[in-house]
């Protein structure tokens, strides 16, 4: 298939662009048998909401705002992604050339992904029991919109000629007040995304661009090579694979994964508490050093300009200093040559393994090559002092459950979200031997290591956990309506 260089935006579903909306649910869905999922998908395709129209109502906003005055538009969202037993159920043509990772789903990558101990599949919530066929994901600007978003839908689901089955939700929720746009650890989230051709109108500073085809199949890839595979003997050792073949109505779709996330927030604050004193770093810094940003979202990077040497008492820069949280400072960084030794940023700080930037290995070309676009948000409810840490992490109390939804897109999953996963957040040796694990989501991690350098090497402790998941295709408004006309 030809690589199309301009996108068909009404065509794409809208949360590539990204909904970011305060109140979002996932609804998983089970069809019956083919005939009633296609009545489905047929009514369904037309309550999709594209690019088009998330990236229209991003303009009608920021009118509003430049006016200073009248009421905020608000806006109701609604997509349908499709899991591989799903795409089975529907008979989809050509199938069978989509990639093994998604085919097999999520659940059966888990030695794969590190899903073990507490993480393990058969500590799941019941909504991954069964093979999920499809997920809508829904988004509103309120509790009650969101509620009437899911009431239209519940309606084609509750028809007699196409009925389909809910077996479970996950309701996103957005913090609120002091803590809007942070996560449950507390520190500011949705900072760096990719800029994506054709759809990032004005990059922002140090915001890469990155080549639609990477999020978009069927769309230009990035230039350069494929990604190098990683062997035993190293980056690059062996040639790389072919660009894969897709089958011809996916055009236009991009991949999706889907994993709940809790937080044990009382662990991890506990560990910092008797980590920073053992190790005499301000306990502010010892979170900057895991993640690679203070929690006012300061990159530990920019303090360079502070001078090169940072000293352990040193607090978060943006109390003193709040332009380090502007646009022209606060993405805009890289970690070579400055910074190679991680003596700032540590090699396996969270932001640092999951997108090395220009450090090397794996090297820029390679960086970009396995960006994602994270879509996710916060579920659960704020984190109350008096809680203290989970006393067993696989049945918390039911008002203690609480985490992110984590929700990306991209071109190939094996080749960007668990490549990531497997390669570099999972890795000791990555980027040097010895770096240790991402200290935030390396999930196989009891005791596993964490070095800051120079001399400083922490045993990990397990706060992240997953509690359900699955691998899903977005497919474009007419590969749904395709789908849903295919003869037997
Ligand atoms: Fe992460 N956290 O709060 O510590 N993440 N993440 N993530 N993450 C980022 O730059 C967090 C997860 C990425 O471009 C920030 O937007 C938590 C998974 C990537 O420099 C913070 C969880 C994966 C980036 C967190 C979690 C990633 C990133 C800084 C789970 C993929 C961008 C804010 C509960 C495998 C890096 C920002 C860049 C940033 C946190 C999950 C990947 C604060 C708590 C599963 C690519």
């Amino acid at each position: 298939m030809e690589a199309s260089t301009t996108l068909a935006l009404d065509e794409i579903q809208g949360n590539l662009v990204g909904f970011f909306k305060p109140f979002q649910r996932f609804v998983f869905l089970r069809f019956r048998d083919r005939v009633s999922a296609q009545a489905f998908l047929r009514v369904i395709n037309r309550e999709i909401d594209t690019c088009k129209d998330v990236l229209e109502f991003r303009e009608e906003f920021r009118r509003y705002r430049d006016r200073g005055q009248g009421t905020a538009p608000t806006s109701r969202w609604f997509n349908l992604v499709l899991s591989a037993r799903g795409l089975d159920l529907l008979e989809a043509p050509e199938r069978e050339l989509m990639e093994q990772a998604f085919r097999e789903g999520m659940r059966p990558r888990a030695a794969v992904l590190g899903d073990i101990d507490e993480s393990d599949p058969a500590h799941w919530i019941s909504a991954f029991d069964a093979d999920v066929h499809a997920m809508a994901i829904l988004g509103a600007d309120s509790a009650e919109d969101l509620e009437r978003v899911h009431a239209a839908l519940r309606r084609h689901l509750e028809a007699d000629a196409h009925p389909v089955d809910t077996i479970g939700q996950v309701d996103g929720v957005a913090r609120e007040g002091d803590n809007h746009g942070h996560e449950h650890f507390g520190f500011l989230d949705g900072i760096s995304q990719p800029a994506v051709a054709g759809l990032t109108e004005n990059p922002l500073p140090g915001q890469r661009v990155v080549a639609a085809g990477e999020f978009i199949l069927g769309a230009a890839p990035q230039e350069g090579e494929h990604p190098s595979p990683v062997t035993s003997a190293g980056y690059g050792a062996t040639p790389p694979a072919p660009a894969p073949q897709i089958p011809s109505w996916s055009a236009n779709g991009s991949f999706v994964v889907f994993r709940r996330l809790r937080q044990d927030v009382g662990g991890f604050n506990q560990f910092i508490a008797e980590q920073s004193g053992a190790d005499g770093l301000r306990p502010d810094l010892l979170e900057a050093k895991l993640v690679g940003r203070y929690k006012s979202g300061a990159p530990l990077e920019r303090t360079f300009d502070q001078g090169p040497e940072l000293d352990p008492q040193s607090q978060d820069p943006a109390s003193s200093d709040p332009s380090i949280r502007e646009p022209e400072r606060i993405n805009n960084f890289v970690y070579e040559p400055d910074d190679a030794d991680g003596h700032l940023v540590p090699r396996a700080a969270h932001i640092r393994k999951t997108y090395p930037r220009n450090q090397n290995p794996p090297g820029e070309a390679d960086a970009e090559r396995r960006r994602i676009l994270r879509r996710g948000i916060t579920y659960g409810p704020d984190f109350q002092p008096a809680e203290g840490p989970y006393p067993n992490p696989s049945a918390p109390p039911p008002n203690a459950d609480r985490g992110l939804v984590f929700v990306c897109y991209q071109a190939s999953i094996e080749n960007q979200f668990e490549f990531i996963q497997r390669q570099w957040v999972n890795s000791d040796d990555f980027p040097q031997a010895g770096d240790g694990r991402d200290p935030i989501i390396s999930q196989d991690q009891a005791n596993a290591n964490f070095s800051i350098p120079p001399d400083r090497h922490l045993a990990l402790a397990r706060w992240v956990i997953t509690t359900g998941g699955e691998y899903f295709f977005s497919p474009s408004v007419s590969a749904l309506r395709a789908l849903s006309d295919a003869p037997s």
